[in-house]
Order: structure tokens, then C-alpha cells, then sequence
């Protein structure tokens, strides 16, 4: 007897066809939304004082909530962020300033150990802030208490630490703790850097989404 297997080569080529579609579709998705997904880069600005530089940054507790660098085509919205962006551009052998417009609210850490500041010159960063009580106050600052941080800002390569403090529930509306602190770079090189308080919320154990995309919290710090 004489079986035409003709239509049953057809069906099954046609599954190896759609699933080559299906997975070169996938794979076109992972490329562009993470590994062709790069941050812009932003050159710190010189100062008046010696060959230092200044960057100033905004940390917020969503995209779509930013004051001072808004992003209006991110594809995450609701994610933290730092803003405007991550990789930073600095001299090497100078003084780098960064200035940070905090607006989140208090995560607090998993381990106190990030709530003290290292790495920084005069051992302290300057911070004004709110009280428990909505009245502003400001100080020089080496350690805050573990649970009040909403991010931090860390480049472990260069030993540099520095605790942000979340904004207190009485502060407000719209307003923001101001932190500033400076640190020395060495030789050129890139160096990573990135938060240390597991603030991806609604991720497992708060390590996902913004903690482990590129560009929301951690970034480069471009010596050269
Ligand atoms: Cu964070």
C-alpha cells in the first residue's frame, strides 16, 4: 500500500518555521530591550576649584515622578531611578562633586553596614533634609540611622559609600533631601557602581527590575 506522506511533512515544516519565528522574535526582544538598551552619557561639569568636577542627580521613587529630569519615553515608569542617567564621565586624578535631589521614601537595608559613609572626603556628606516632624534641617553626616535610607550610592572598586536618606512621610509634598559629598578619582578606567539598598520593589527579595537593569540603579563612572 502507497501512503502519501506529503501533507504531514508540510505540517511539520511549518511548526519548525513558526517556532524559528517565534524564537527569533524572542531573541530580537531580549537584544533590544537589554542588551542594545544602553544609558546616555553624561560629562560632569568643571568647577571653579582646582580640576573638579560637579554632577548633579535626582533619585525618585518612579520614572514618571522625576522634578528635575524628567524621562518621559522610559520604558519602565514606575520603576526607581536615578536620573538623568547612570554612566557618568569624569577626569582622572580630580575631585568629582555629586549633588543628589532625593525624593523616595525610606526602604532601609538589609545590611546597616551600607548606612555609614566611606570613601568620601572629609569622611562626611552634607545633607539637608526633613525631620520626623515636616521642619527642615541641615548637617554634615558620617552614618544615618540603617532604616531610613531610600537608595545609596556606592562604587566599591574606588571604596566609596554613601547613604541617601528617605524622604520623611511629614515632609512636603514635592520636596526632596539634598545630599552632597565628593570623593577623589585615581587612574583612568571604568568603574561600576550602583545602590546597595535592594529597592526593586515587587521583585524577589527587591533585587530585580530597577536593581538589575542597567540605567535605573547602577551605572559606569567613566574615568579618563
Ligand atoms: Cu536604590
Amino acid at each position: 500500500m502507497v501512503v502519501d506522506r506529503t501533507p504531514r511533512v508540510g505540517g511539520r515544516l511549518a511548526i519548525v518555521v513558526l517556532g524559528l519565528a517565534a524564537l527569533l522574535a524572542l531573541l530580537t526582544g531580549f537584544l533590544v530591550t537589554f542588551v542594545f538598551h544602553f544609558p546616555t552619557t553624561l560629562t560632569a561639569q568643571p568647577t571653579t576649584v582646582g580640576n573638579g568636577v560637579s554632577i548633579h542627580l535626582e533619585t525618585v521613587a518612579a520614572v514618571q515622578d522625576a522634578i528635575a529630569f524628567p524621562r518621559p519615553n522610559d520604558p519602565h515608569p514606575d520603576w526607581v531611578s536615578y536620573l538623568p542617567t547612570t554612566i557618568f564621565k569624569v577626569p582622572a586624578n580630580s575631585v568629582v562633586t555629586i549633588s543628589i535631589d532625593q525624593e523616595d521614601g525610606a526602604s532601609g537595608l538589609r545590611n546597616p553596614y551600607w548606612s555609614k559613609a566611606q570613601g568620601i572626603i572629609g569622611g562626611s556628606f552634607h545633607m539637608s533634609y526633613f525631620d520626623d516632624n515636616g521642619a527642615p534641617q541641615a548637617g554634615d553626616f558620617s552614618v544615618i540611622d540603617p532604616t531610613t535610607l531610600a537608595h545609596s550610592f556606592g562604587i566599591p572598586d574606588l571604596g566609596v559609600f554613601v547613604p541617601l536618606q528617605g524622604i520623611a512621610d511629614a515632609a512636603p509634598a514635592g520636596s526632596h533631601n539634598e545630599i552632597t559629598f565628593s570623593f577623589k578619582t585615581g587612574k583612568a578606567g571604568i568603574f561600576r557602581w550602583q545602590c546597595f539598598v535592594p529597592c526593586g520593589a515587587g521583585s524577589i527579595y527587591g533585587n530585580g527590575n530597577a536593581m538589575s537593569t542597567f540605567g535605573y540603579m547602577s551605572g559606569l563612572l567613566v574615568v579618563q
